[in-house]
């Protein structure tokens, strides 16, 4: 498996390459089959993630699926009350922002989640055998952001502020999610994913102190109880460039870098041999041919120097998701171009 191979230090037979959110509104294909189906009912139908995570597999020949999920499914799994809004994104019913609302919260229940873990097997019986399926889960930070929030924000004001003013209850709260995350994740690897990736997508908005102080030694906590697996962790989250280093120091196999950080700057930031995955803009995908070959070739030589500067291996991946608005044959295209290049 390309990936695998690129993950561990081998050589892959082939670049590998996949992208967040690969599945989802860039492909004519989804639109159609969620037409009619809300994203969290999807979300706990198993014939419906198993058709939906295999979707882009089969246009694009990425080299990996990523498991059609969301960061919030464990939550709702356990019990919160809580809905994935079209446009929006997660809004918690009754956010959690009290000692009596963390004390409140539900443990997740592997058994609870039993309808991803069928759609990983039925992932599995369908998949080529080069290329990976890769589970995920959010991060304790990330997860605490939209439960504290009630929904999506961008100062991220009352996470922040529980963070500094009330540690003891903050740890509280990370310390349930980052239960509920290994559970999910455990659940996950024992149902066969090739790899694991942890999206810290908002830990971007602390500095290194804080992110190291309040949140590493809960991420920590994850990547430990799920080393034993043998699974390649990746660590990724969206402005990350000062925190490549403490986001590697939690125990990640292969760090996500945005395309703020060129792939050989990133190498030299984290000072640990793990693998490098990224880092192409989204927004390459809506700027025609000849950005896109110029861009693709870019990144391909910035992963080439990562390798010399130490790096494991170089996964090609976009720097956060694919845009809703993205053609789905600049996504075949990219493929071609970084199989080929
Ligand atoms: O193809 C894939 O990548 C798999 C599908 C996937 C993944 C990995 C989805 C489907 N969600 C996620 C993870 C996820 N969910 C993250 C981490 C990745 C990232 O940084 O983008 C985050 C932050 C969320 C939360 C979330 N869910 C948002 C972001 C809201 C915000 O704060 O800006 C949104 C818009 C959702 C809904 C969602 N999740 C996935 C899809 C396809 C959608 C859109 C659903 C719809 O409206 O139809």
């Amino acid at each position: 498996m390309p990936l695998l191979a690129a993950a561990t230090g081998q050589t892959p037979a082939r670049r590998p390459v996949w992208f967040m959110r690969q599945a989802g509104r860039s492909l004519p294909e989804y639109r159609e089959i969620r037409a009619d189906r809300g994203m969290l009912e999807s979300c706990f139908d198993p014939d419906l993630v198993c058709e939906i995570t295999l979707q882009p597999v089969r246009r694009h020949d990425t080299d990996a699926a990523i498991l059609f999920s969301d960061i919030v499914v464990p939550l709702r799994a356990a019990g919160v009350d809580l809905d994935i809004v079209a446009g929006t994104g997660p809004v918690i019913a009754q956010p959690v922002r009290t000692a009596a609302d963390v004390a409140a919260l539900p443990r997740l229940d592997a058994e609870a989640v039993g309808a991803v873990t069928a759609a990983i097997g039925q992932i599995l019986g369908e998949l080529p055998e080069n290329k990976a399926l890769i589970g995920f889960a959010g991060a304790p930070f990330t997860l605490a952001s939209y439960l504290i929030e009630g929904g999506p924000s961008r100062t991220y004001q009352r996470t922040k502020t529980m963070m500094l003013a009330e540690p003891e209850l903050w740890h509280r709260l990370m310390g349930t999610l980052t239960d509920i995350t290994i559970t999910f994740l455990q659940a996950q690897i024992a149902a066969g994913v090739d790899a694991v990736q942890l999206f810290d997508s908002w830990a971007g908005a602390l500095s290194e102190e804080t992110y190291r102080s309040h949140v590493a030694p809960h991420s920590a906590r994850v990547f430990a109880e799920i080393a034993e697996a043998g699974v390649p962790r990746i660590h990724f989250g969206v402005g990350t460039g000062e925190l490549l280093k403490a986001m590697t120091d939690v125990g990640a196999d292969v760090i996500g870098v945005d395309w703020r950080v060129p792939l050989d700057e990133a190498v030299r930031r984290v000072e640990a041999p793990v693998a490098v995955q990224g880092n192409l803009d989204p927004t390459v995908l809506l700027a025609g041919e000849d950005v896109l070959r110029r861009e693709v070739a870019r990144v391909l030589r910035d992963g080439e120097k990562a390798i010399d500067a130490g790096a494991r291996g170089h996964i090609v991946n976009l720097g956060h998701g694919v845009l809703p608005d993205t053609p789905a044959e600049a996504v075949t295209r990219a493929v071609e171009l970084i199989h080929s290049l």
